[in-house]
């Protein structure tokens, strides 16, 4: 069975871009994933069609009210019987990693719930018990980007959605290393030759090679990985 991806937002157009082409159009066509969107405006009940209101208690910015909230996500999860695993994008969600894009590509449903400018009332997160995730801390314009960027994630994971050959690279660097450097044509560039390892025809040597540079990339880069992986192993 596809993955169901229900996805709740004020602005359901701005998936387009993503959604429509590449890895994820790929994974349509297929029958392995199937996208629905729902317009949390469409159940804000007053003549505004309001979907926010001020914070009680005062204070500046705008509150994504109960209401139309919980009534999208139940008209949502109406339309399937299989229950669906919620996800609200929220800065104060954990923070998104391959981890926790391989255990929602386990999942046969899940519905994103995605705000634009403001913050949700709490009893949202009180009420739906969501997952809540963040896609890293700096501040977006809404959560519809965190959005595509976890569907864009999960997607790829699924089975049958990359070829086997990509499928495998991505896998070979599920360790927690950074990639090694990679050169093609030409061997030459305005003075910056190929390291000449790469042309020895020892496949033994390359692999040595590139496993240190893995190695060393990672403890010069991010060094926050090399000790996780320092932990690990
Ligand atoms: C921390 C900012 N908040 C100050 C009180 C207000 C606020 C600003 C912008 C609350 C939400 C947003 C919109 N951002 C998201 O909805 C969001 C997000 C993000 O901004 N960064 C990283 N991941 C995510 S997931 C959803």
């Amino acid at each position: 069975m596809a993955l169901r991806i229900d996805i709740l937002s004020l602005f359901p157009e701005m998936f387009d871009a993503v959604l429509g082409v590449s890895i994820p159009k790929r994974a349509v066509a297929k029958g392995l994933v199937s996208f629905h969107h729902t317009n949390i405006r469409d159940f804000a009940v007053d003549k505004h069609r309001s979907v926010d209101d001020r914070p009680f208690g005062g204070g500046p910015g705008m509150v994504m009210m109960c209401p139309t909230v919980f009534d999208a996500v139940e008209h949502a999860e109406a339309q399937d019987p299989r229950p669906a695993t919620r996800v609200l994008l929220t800065p104060q969600g954990r923070v998104l990693d391959q981890s926790l894009c391989q255990s929602l590509a386990r999942e046969d449903r899940l519905l994103l719930i995605a705000g634009h400018y403001e913050g949700f009332d709490e009893r949202i997160v009180e009420g739906l018990q969501p997952l809540e995730v963040s896609i890293g801390d700096y501040i977006l314009s809404g959560g519809e980007l965190a959005a595509m960027v976890l569907i864009d994630a999960v997607v790829r994971l699924l089975p049958g959605v990359l070829g086997a050959e990509s499928g495998a690279w991505d896998e070979s660097f599920a360790d927690g290393l950074l990639e090694y450097p990679q050169y093609t044509r030409p061997r030459e560039f305005r003075g910056m030759k190929v390291p000449e390892v790469l042309f020895c025809g020892d496949h033994a040597r390359i692999a040595r090679w590139r496993s240190e540079q893995r190695k060393y990339q990672t403890q010069k880069k991010r060094p926050d990985l090399w000790e996780k992986y320092l932990k690990k192993s």
